[in-house]
């Protein structure tokens, strides 16, 4: 959840979510993070059934994405807006 404070601002348009466009358009990034390319989303911007059981890392924010644009359209992640 995000705090109050803050959701006000996202619906406010005033706070983004890193990489998503403010037309919604989301830059997945690139394949640089160490959990790149196993099949399973790493990139905590999500949520859904393709995102990986494991710890998230904020340094794997945009660096995941193959595998999180492959279930993002295959309908298995959505954006975590909080
Ligand atoms: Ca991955």
């Amino acid at each position: 959840m995000m705090p109050a404070i803050a959701e006000a601002a996202f619906n406010a348009g005033k706070l983004t979510i890193r990489g998503v466009a403010e037309d919604g358009s989301i830059d997945f990034g690139d394949d640089e993070g160490e959990y790149a390319n196993d099949g399973e989303c790493d990139d905590l911007r999500f949520i859904g059934s393709g995102m990986t059981a494991t710890e998230l890392i904020r340094d794997d924010i945009m660096h995941d994405a193959t595998d999180c644009r492959t279930a993002y359209e295959a309908g298995k992640l959505k954006l975590n807006r909080g």
